[in-house]
């Protein structure tokens, strides 16, 4: 079958933190998740949002002595010199769109300072006008997960309605410098990921001891939220286009059964878990079903009537989120949002990766469908993939037929979607030269088509080579044939 949308854009994603290295150079700042490795700390304990874990001073200590690294992983993929080859090959695959990060630890590496670091301004400049001499379109990240330690140190982190203006202060250098080399813009990546890992908001518990965890992590992010929608405000005026969106983690679910009881559970969970975030960014406000929890969990928002109608004023243009599995709800998992979002069950019907993430192609036209009606804004499926362990074999490549199958099933979920009637207009595969894992700090969780060859440890050559998956997409982009 031939995919029917002729000018859907097709490409491949990575993110600053995960795929540059180098940083530490050219007056780069250590970035929140750059420091994580060094807590010596298993990810589990870091997601388990306990107080204790969560310690600035066990970061610092632990930092200072770099010899004993526990993950010394968090190297990259040498991107940051080896740019010009990478974007060569996402051009030898045919691709229309990448979508990046900027790392504000390179423009600002404390936040705070006047004047941008002409050396980082220097490396995008040269990143984004090579993608565009390639024929790219470029969406560019302005915080990938990204906020610089410096702003937790010296500042408290998103807890802190000040850091909003420092980042409103990045937000205007890159629309001046950039503007007219990037496509589309993305204040943040999975901005709701802010809930369940507020390590991300580079605020620590313990800068804040009065201040209760779920009062922290809905504080933190509503300061984001006001970020975000004023970020959209700026772009629409400084650069006069529709090019504003914020990337969301999706997390669809079903309900495990259909007795009601585990039905409501199940819309609860939904609720909180996927529509909240869609709700803030597209409609501007909060939900009644999130007023109704905060209630509950004794939050008040330090908030304006300025800050909500600015929330309220600044939707985004389109819609773009994570889509890489589906999980069950219901009995037992309900009303996880106040624990932990990821405690999602297992599906009888869906097969998994190595991970235990389920992977479910039909969810994502259940998924498409679904935020078109509810919110008709244009769709991007800005990260998708399958996480895989792999060597490269004799011939300096990867069987990888799994990829291919994920691929290809999931591309006809979206032909199916088009067919349905849903404006979905592109698509980037996540790490599509492979990076750093997120939630396991190693490379040996690999998603590209592309192998970088560097192990958990960053012995190797940084090399790249085609998997067998990069021919497939090639030959997928000049045939559009499934
Ligand atoms: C998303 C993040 C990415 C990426 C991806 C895969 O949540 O936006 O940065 O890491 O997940 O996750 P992981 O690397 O943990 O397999």
């Amino acid at each position: 079958m031939k995919f029917i949308k002729k000018d859907f854009l097709w490409g491949g994603a990575t993110a600053a933190v995960q795929f540059e290295g180098e940083y530490d150079k050219d007056g780069k700042s250590c970035s929140i998740l750059e420091m994580m490795p060094y807590m010596k700390l298993e990810q589990r304990e870091v997601m388990s949002l306990n107080h204790s874990t969560l310690s600035k001073k066990n970061l610092e200590k632990s930092f200072e002595n770099k010899e004993g690294l526990h993950y010394p992983k968090r190297i990259g993929s040498n991107h940051y010199n080896r740019y010009k080859e990478d974007i060569d090959l996402l051009a030898e695959a045919k691709m229309d769109i990448y979508r990046m990060s900027i790392s504000w630890g390179r423009i600002y590496p404390n936040g705070d300072e006047a004047k941008p670091n002409e050396k980082g301004l220097e490396f995008y400049r040269n990143v984004l006008t090579y993608c565009k001499q390639k024929g790219l379109k470029v969406m560019a990240t302005l915080s990938h997960y990204d906020t610089p330690y410096t702003i937790a140190q010296k500042h408290g982190g998103w807890m802190n309605k000040e850091v909003i203006d420092m980042f409103m202060k990045y937000a205007k250098t890159m629309f001046t410098e950039f503007g007219d080399l990037v496509d589309y813009w993305l204040p943040f990546n999975e901005i709701n990921m802010a809930i369940i890992f507020p390590m991300i908001s580079a605020t620590f518990p313990e800068d804040y001891p009065n201040v209760s965890f779920d009062q922290l992590r809905f504080q933190t992010l509503h300061n984001q939220l006001v970020a975000q929608a004023k970020v959209v405000q700026l772009g629409h005026e400084m650069l006069k286009k529709k090019n504003m969106g914020c990337m969301i983690a999706n997390m669809t679910t079903y309900p495990i059964d259909c007795n009601p009881v585990n039905v409501i559970e199940w819309q609860k969970f939904d609720q909180q878990a996927r529509y909240f975030l869609f709700d803030m960014v597209a409609k501007g406000e909060y939900p009644t079903y999130m007023i109704k929890m905060f209630e509950k969990l004794k939050v008040k928002l330090h908030t304006t009537e300025e800050e909500m109608n600015i929330l309220k004023n600044n939707t985004v243009d389109f819609l773009t989120f994570s889509y890489y599995m589906t999980g069950v709800v219901g009995e037992t998992t309900a009303n996880k949002v106040g624990g932990n979002l990821l405690s999602m069950g297992k599906n009888p019907f869906l097969k998994a990766n190595e991970w235990g993430w389920q992977i479910d192609p039909q969810g994502l036209r259940y998924t498409l469908n679904d935020l078109w009606d509810r919110y008709h804004l244009p769709l991007f499926i800005s990260e998708n993939g399958i996480g895989w362990d792999e060597k490269l074999n004799d011939q300096k490549t990867v069987e990888d037929d799994y990829r291919i199958d994920y691929m290809k099933e999931h591309f006809i979920a979206i032909n199916d979607a088009v067919e349905d009637g849903v404006n979905v207009f592109g698509y980037t595969m996540w790490g599509v030269i492979d990076l750093v894992s997120n939630s396991s700090n190693e490379m040996s969780k690999r998603y590209g088509i592309i192998y970088v060859d560097y192990d958990d440890y960053h012995n190797g050559t940084g090399d790249r080579f085609k998997k067998k998956s990069f021919y497939w997409f090639k030959k997928f982009k000049e045939t559009l044939e499934l």
